[in-house]
């Protein structure tokens, strides 16, 4: 049997650093993978012995690019650890910073970090101006920008970056690769929106700094949000603010609807054997999000929680997160050490000790026996879980949900394709695409049911009853969550004396880019890579294709830097 091992490291158009090992049959196809997240920092250890109160500002800094939802759980831990709950407002301006965040996050994925591995840039040199008119004028007839001679004017510009021999950001892909499918045309209107969309993003971020000072990194505050509302005033939030707010989020709409949707499943076309690989693990988790009726009622949370086994969307199995049984973390191939005799721990009981056993770097390969990553392996009542848009979607729809049945029948009937194609690389990169819809209109809503509680008088952002440490219980803990961009986010907090005692972080890309468990089962991104034909080994863009669907972050993933391995870019076939 063939033991040839791809090894790329890093993968690149990502945050931080993973390294993925494929290990190939004799017809070069994917028969077992290895992941490893090769960077560590440490931020639960820095946040010991704190004031509870600042841990957000020290957890927001994991990652600039899903930037607030560590604050978020975090302020969420300590506020369900004291006991003390938000105002209705802080709450929808807490939902409003989430889902500008998943609308920004998921375009820039899309169009960044992701369509590059769909999208061949050089092939677009040869694109009818005309025809790309044409076509662009198909797939979003409501988009203005689509005349010929913007095409042509970019086209000229496109030709002179490629000329100077200086592609900058887009040198270094495999262009010209067999596994590109995209005629010209459809190629050239891709890297347009591309640019728009490039341009657009720094727009809508704009309300970050509205409620939260700034981007990334906005404010956040124990007890509710740090956002003095005063429709009149001149030294608040006032009514121009807020009517700013809801330009740019019917810009959202139209980027989200008339460019990124139609982009999506005009690609998505032309790639359908994406619907056959990709798929992994068929175990989802949620905690859900988006509170409609306070932080204790997930029935009433617009991403609903729940997990979904072996594929089975007809039951919805219920999830706890304080249910010592049901989350831990497993370090058997993991560079940490355990307390002895511990095998699997709940994120409460939770320890971060490092242990790095593994090849001195740069190393050639690594040893999947042994310790591996730097990233812990959660796992779910012993199941390993995919979490995420996917893992959303499915939820969302076998749990009923109108919206999201609507949604995804949607895009199934227009690419004609049954439920069973969302098992999948293209699945998973679609249901990105179809949650941001929900998402961008559910940030208008929420924007709506803001104004609506101003206008009736109720202005409280912030609930400060328990702010002061004496009124707090000598010892408690808390746990806090969200749904970011890249799946079920929690932060698990002992309190000790008004101090942080432990902190425990279990982050969506540890769940995802996880190493194999003490019992041999696979992290998802491993098993996603099974079974996936490669047509150019030394050229891994199928790699790429399904390590991007999950919009991997290894920065928050080991939330924990390391030994500097040196080489920055490498592909190595054996
Ligand atoms: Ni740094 Fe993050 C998200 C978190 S990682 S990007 O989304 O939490 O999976
Ligand atoms: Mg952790």
């Amino acid at each position: 049997m063939s033991t040839q091992r791809v090894v790329v490291d890093p993968i690149t158009r990502i945050e931080g650093h993973l390294r993925v090992e494929a290990i190939l049959d004799d017809s070069n196809r994917i028969r077992d993978a290895v992941s490893s997240g090769t960077m560590w920092r440490g931020i639960e250890l820095i946040l010991e012995g704190r004031d509870p109160r600042d841990a957000w500002a020290f957890c927001e800094r994991i990652c600039g690019v899903c930037t607030t939802v560590h604050a978020l759980a975090s302020v969420r831990a300590v506020e369900d650890a004291i006991g003390t709950r938000v105002p209705v407002n802080a709450d929808i301006i807490r939902n409003i910073m989430f889902l500008t965040q998943y609308v920004q996050d998921h375009v820039i994925h899309f169009y960044h970090l992701h369509a590059l591995d769909w999208v061949d840039i050089v092939s677009a040199l040869k694109a009818d101006p005309r025809r790309t008119s044409e076509l662009a004028q198909t797939v979003s007839p409501h988009w203005p920008k689509s005349s010929p001679g913007y095409f042509q004017d970019l086209l000229g510009t496109l030709k002179t970056f490629v000329e100077s021999g200086q592609l900058g950001l887009f040198d270094n892909a495999y262009w010209g690769h067999p596994a590109y499918k995209l005629p010209p045309e459809a190629n050239l209107m891709a890297v347009a929106h591309y640019l728009e969309a490039l341009k657009w993003q720094k727009e809508i971020i704009k309300i970050h700094t509205v409620f939260g000072g700034k981007n990334p990194h906005p404010n956040y505050l124990v007890g509710g949000m740090a956002s003095a509302i005063a429709l009149e005033s001149d030294h608040a939030i006032n009514i121009e603010r807020l009517n700013m707010v809801r330009t740019l989020i019917t810009d959202a709409i139209q980027i989200v609807e008339q460019l990124y949707l139609p982009d999506l499943l005009a690609i998505a076309s032309f790639y359908p054997e994406w619907t056959q690989y990709g798929g992994g693990l068929g175990n989802y988790l949620c905690y859900g999000d988006l509170p409609q009726a306070g932080i204790d009622d997930p029935s009433k949370f617009l991403f609903p929680r729940g997990a979904i086994l072996d594929r089975n969307l007809s039951e919805v199995l219920e999830v706890d997160p304080r249910d010592p049984e049901g989350i831990r973390e497993e370090v058997a191939h993991s560079w940490y050490e355990y307390p002895e005799g511990q095998e699997a721990l709940h994120p409460w009981e939770g320890t971060t000790k490092p242990n790095y056993t593994g090849p001195k770097p740069p190393y050639e390969q690594l040893d999947e026996q042994g310790a591996y990553s730097w990233l812990k392996s959660p796992r779910w009542k012993g199941h390993a879980m995919e979490v995420g848009p996917l893992a959303r979607m499915l939820v969302g729809y076998a749990s009923g949900r109108e919206e999201f049945r609507e949604v995804v029948g949607e895009a199934l009937g227009r690419l004609k394709l049954p439920a069973t194609a969302l098992f999948s690389t293209l699945g998973r990169t679609a249901a990105r695409g179809l949650e941001t819809r929900l998402a961008v209109h559910w940030l208008l809503a929420e924007y709506d049911r803001l104004i609506a509680n101003l206008k009736a008088g109720d202005t409280a952002t912030a609930n400060t009853e328990r702010w002061e440490p004496s009124t707090w219980p000598a010892e408690c803990r808390g746990f806090g969550f969200t749904e970011a961009p890249r799946g079920a986010l929690g932060h698990w907090v002992t309190i000790r004396d008004g101090r942080i005692a432990a902190y425990q972080i279990v982050v969506p890309s540890t769940w995802n880019a996880s190493p194999r468990d003490s019992r041999g089962q696979h992290g998802a991104y491993e098993a996603a890579l099974l079974g996936t034909p490669m047509a150019r080994p030394d050229q891994p863009v199928e790699i790429l294709r399904t390590i991007h669907s999950f919009d991997p972050c290894l920065a928050c993933a080991s939330h924990v830097i390391g030994p500097d391995g040196g080489t920055l870019a490498e592909i190595v076939i054996r």
